[in-house]
């Protein structure tokens, strides 16, 4: 009896130890900066918008997109994202010619090519000199799979680690747990 329950402290410690190196692993792949740069105010319309993610990307069709809209709310990208081909952190959109002042917002889809998560955010930026600034903090949101529905959900600024695993390793631990309380 002694021994078991050194050893589940064993176990315990390691999952421990272990779960933070896991989360690290499966975060998701989150907007790191942007050109234009989030917020940015700009005297003269971007020909393109580039977001650099904190992971590389997963090439698969239609998984990675920007979608720019102008003030009137409509597309203003020419529907041509693409993931660079030096540089798999980055998504690259080239947007129409005729654009007018004012906000502009970005969103944005990546599927991580660590761990397979896609995630989704927006940003916004201005363009013309005269134009009000408008507030639009970053913003992100996890999309679930509908496998794991029981994901914790992301902190507003995106900074918590992705925990996919968590679930996972507690389940195996209640197992384990189970076993050696039936085996004695
Ligand atoms: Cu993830």
């Amino acid at each position: 009896m002694r021994r078991i329950t050194v050893f589940l402290l064993v176990g315990l410690l390691t999952l421990l130890v272990t779960l933070p190196l896991t989360a690290k692993i499966l975060a998701h792949a989150d907007y790191a900066r942007s050109e234009p740069a989030a917020d940015a105010m700009l005297a003269t319309p971007p020909t393109q918008v580039k977001v650099w993610f904190t992971q590389e990307l997963f090439r698969r069709e239609g998984e990675n997109w920007l979608r720019v809209t102008g003030p009137d709310g409509t597309r203003v990208d020419l529907d041509d994202t693409a993931v660079d081909d030096n540089d798999r952190t980055l998504l690259v959109v080239n947007l129409t010619d005729a654009q007018a002042d004012g906000a502009y917002r970005v969103e944005w889809r990546a599927l991580s090519a660590d761990d397979g998560h896609p995630k989704e955010g927006e940003f916004g930026f201005v363009v013309g000199a005269e134009s009000a600034p408008v507030a639009t903090a970053p913003a992100e949101a996890t999309v679930t799979p509908p496998s794991a529905a029981a994901a914790p959900a992301s902190s507003p600024s995106g900074g918590l680690p992705c925990l996919g695993a968590a679930p996972l390793a507690m389940l195996a631990l209640g197992t384990v747990l189970v076993r050696k309380r039936r085996g004695n």
